[in-house]
């Protein structure tokens, strides 16, 4: 569909003057984020040569997307801002909370009637303050936005990590939390850390088995879940312009693995057909007209080690189709060396179930592929060996595949199709005998595999590759199976091998659809009530969280060391849990239980100070709050990796803890933390760690001249009546600190509303 070609219209007719006078005052060829960047700076902010890693800018975004998980908390967020309408046009999409047991159907039906309160707040408050609002069912946040509101050229935020999947149709979009998501809403400018640039120069071309999924497993495997930190990905060359558009996409939405501010691409042809495909030809033809303000300079692409921070190349004609994991998504494994891999790290090389789709891997060309390899099992006399679930992104794929026969065609190879959801990829998957916790193997072409992140057992392996790849190892039913050089055995004996995977980027027939999902706001929402009920289970409101207090903190207990991975799935499950994100109170049970304790290697069992006892760590936090007593989090690398849920730093503020500190953040959740009026802190020396014994009482001195660019101490008071003094780093600029003081961002925001 087409929404907002205003918006876009006039994003296009101020660009080139933007990007030129960029251009100008930096004196040399730009990339294409710097353009995007350089042509959305808030009104007022004057161009220079921004520090990258190093300055905060303010920019504004052209919108914003909230999921149904974590729309609840940017939207209770809002609604006490007193604004009437939303500043920029922004959207809801409710796909978080759907269960995927049965099938699509009576899955739906079922999400429809026990999140009943949920999408009836959401949809009631979307019509209230403007917001377009897509229904269960509708499709998944980042496939839908790619089908209706990205563009060339756009920048955009959204409550989602995987909100960078729309840099496949050439946007900067970049994942938040929900706070950062009400300021834009309520019309304020977006702080971001001013990007470092990493140049992924692609040659070839992708042929036979390998797919663009590829292109990001490898590149997961390169820089790690925190190489991409604080750094915008662009790739370009051959390789990329040879590429769909919604390949790119897959790339783009994984960059969210390796810690990615975002990924993108220049416009090109592929997005060009791509928009004309979804309705859109009116947006490809104004970018058509502006193209060379849509991609990078010429001299930059030819000389990128000279504009970029750091550049990959990748052969896309060599490059080999790949399976990362299990448990992390960048352990990358070559699907020829999964032989080796698996038998020396014991890992169960029987595959129980092959899962395809998601908001990562469920386009039209992905799906195509996958058929022409189902096909081959009835051709070749072959027997499916894994169950084989299908979790299409949106309805109008799920339609038009329908239409085009594909659904019939995964029937006959015994495929369930799940709703268009987030499903089995969020824990939201009702798996028969998970229960039982056993050690078992699963493929999908999902984008994360943390411990317990699909079926809620901590046993299942779960190994992330191309639809294809999954498809052809659902059909073996082994892990180990290298399909461009190993045989199956069909129902006859017969040693038979699959052909190479083929499909079609966009349906020869094009895309249809009877009804997308899709609910306008009102014109004039201003007699809309919103009613949370008092006693609700799943929405409460938010109370202002308290100022601090003036002086140094002292007297903290130490509720947990984390050690090792950390992830905000570890702070804040989902699954189960979901259905609390509207309620902080309740959500407040899950925290940090999948965090592992230093000291007793467990997880969700920390030493209570005050009773000497082991307790979860919620109940524990709580004991704490009652005694009026606050806390700190102690953890490792890239602490709160993963998701933009806010609900990871709310639920410490709200339980009383007042200070994480760690090796290194992943950032999104660092400036969540910062967002609810948290410490967030460094060890500016990483070894500092060690110091952190289990009775430490910690006190944190500096903050009556809490300064920019100025460490602050913390003072680890150990049992045995000694103590340790070490370094707290911290990356709080002024506003930030504002925000600390004022015990939030939002009491800010209210403070200046109220004026
Ligand atoms: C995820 O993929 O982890 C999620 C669920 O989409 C999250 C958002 C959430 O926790 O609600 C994300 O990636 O931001
Ligand atoms: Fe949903 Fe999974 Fe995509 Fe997150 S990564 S938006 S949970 S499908």
């Amino acid at each position: 569909m087409l929404f907002d070609l205003d918006l876009i219209q006039k994003t296009y007719k101020e660009m080139p003057a933007k990007v030129d006078a960029a251009r100008k005052a930096l004196g040399r060829p730009l990339t294409l984020a710097e353009k995007i960047l350089y042509s959305h700076l808030w009104n007022g902010v004057e161009i220079s040569d921004f520090k990258r890693g190093k300055d905060y800018v303010d920019f504004a975004p052209d919108r914003v997307a909230m999921q149904d998980a974590t729309a609840q908390m940017a939207l209770l967020q809002f609604d006490t801002t007193g604004r009437k309408k939303v500043a920029v046009p922004s959207t809801v999409h409710c796909d978080h909370l759907i269960v995927a047991k049965d099938e699509s159907k009576v899955d739906l039906k079922k999400a429809i009637t026990e999140n009943e309160e949920v999408y009836n707040f959401l949809s009631s408050i979307s019509n209230k303050y403007g917001i377009g609002f897509w229904k269960p069912g509708a499709g998944i946040i980042h496939q839908v936005v790619l089908e209706n509101y990205a563009f060339p050229g756009g920048m955009m935020i959204g409550t989602d990590s995987h909100t960078v999947n729309a840099g496949g149709l050439g946007m900067v979009a970049i994942g938040v939390g929900g706070a950062d998501a009400c300021d834009v809403m309520a019309g304020l400018s977006w702080e971001l850390l001013m990007p470092k640039l990493i140049g992924v120069k692609l040659t070839g071309k992708l042929n036979g088995w390998t797919s663009p999924k590829d292109v990001i497993l490898k590149v997961a495997g390169i820089l790690t879940v925190k190489g991409g930190t604080n750094a915008i990905v662009e790739y370009f060359g051959e390789g990329a312009t040879s590429m769909s558009c919604t390949g790119k996409g897959t790339i783009c939405n994984m960059g969210a693995e390796i810690g990615a501010t975002t990924s993108t691409f220049g416009y090109d042809q592929s997005m060009s057909r791509y928009l004309r495909a979804t309705g859109r030809a009116a947006v490809a033809d104004l970018a058509d007209g502006i193209s060379s303000y849509l991609t990078g300079d010429d001299e930059v692409y030819a000389n990128p080690e000279k504009y970029f921070d750091k550049v990959i190349e990748i052969n896309l004609s060599e490059l080999e189709p790949h399976l990362n994991g299990p448990f992390t998504p960048d352990l990358a494994t070559p699907i020829s060396q999964m032989k080796e891999a698996a038998a020396k790290n014991n890992w169960p090389t029987k595959v129980e179930v092959g899962l395809i789709g998601s908001c990562t891997n469920s386009s039209y060309e992905d799906i195509s592929r996958a058929v022409s390899l189902a096909k081959q099992v009835a051709e070749k006399g072959l027997k499916t060996k894994a169950e084989f679930t299908i979790t299409p992104g949106s309805e109008l794929v799920r339609y038009t595949i329908e239409r085009d026969g594909y659904l019939d065609t995964f029937a006959q190879i015994g495929a369930t199709v799940f709703a268009n959801a987030c499903g089995p990829c969020i824990g939201m998957w009702d798996r028969m005998g998970a229960e039982k916790q056993e050690r078992n193997t699963i493929v999908h072409s999902f984008n994360r595999n943390f411990a317990k992140r699909a079926d809620g057992n901590p046993n299942t392996l779960a190994f992330v590759a191309s639809p294809e790849l999954v498809t052809a190892l659902a059909i073996a039913g082994d892990l180990t199976f290298n399909p461009l050089t190993d045989t199956l055995i069909n129902e006859k004996g017969e040693a038979v091998k699959l052909d190479p995977p083929s499909g079609d980027e966009l349906p020869s027939r094009g895309f249809d659809v009877e009804d997308a999902g899709y609910q306008a706001p009102a014109e004039d929402g201003s007699g809309i009530q919103i009613d949370v009920k008092e006693d609700s289970k799943r929405l409460q409101l938010l109370y202002p969280f308290a100022a601090w207090e003036g002086t140094d903190i002292k007297g903290l207990k130490l509720l947990i060391k984390a050690k090792g991975k950390c992830t905000t799935d570890h702070i804040s499950m989902a699954g189960p849990w979901l259905k609390f994100r509207g309620h902080l109170d309740n959500i407040s049970n899950n925290m940090l239980i999948g965090a592992v304790n230093y000291f007793n290697e467990k997880t969700d069992s920390v030493k209570n100070q005050l009773t000497g006892e082991y307790g979860p760590v919620p109940a524990t936090q709580r004991a704490y709050k009652a005694a009026g007593i606050g806390s700190i989090v102690f953890g490792d690398e890239n602490y709160g990796e993963g998701s933009s849920r806010e609900h990871a730093a709310m639920e410490p503020r709200h339980l009383g803890v007042r200070v994480v500190m760690v090796k290194s953040f992943a950032r999104i959740h660092e400036t969540n933390l910062k967002k609810q009026g948290m410490l967030a802190l460094t060890f500016a020396n990483k070894e500092d760690y060690e110091k952190v014994q289990e009775d430490d009482t910690i006190d944190v001195i500096g903050l009556t001249s809490f300064t920019p660019g100025v460490a602050l101490k913390v003072v680890l008071n150990h049992k045995n009546g000694s103590t340790d003094t070490i370094e707290a780093n911290h990356s709080y600029n002024a506003q930030q600190i504002e925000w600390f003081k004022a015990g939030g961002a939002l009491n800010v925001i209210r403070a200046a509303a109220h004026k």
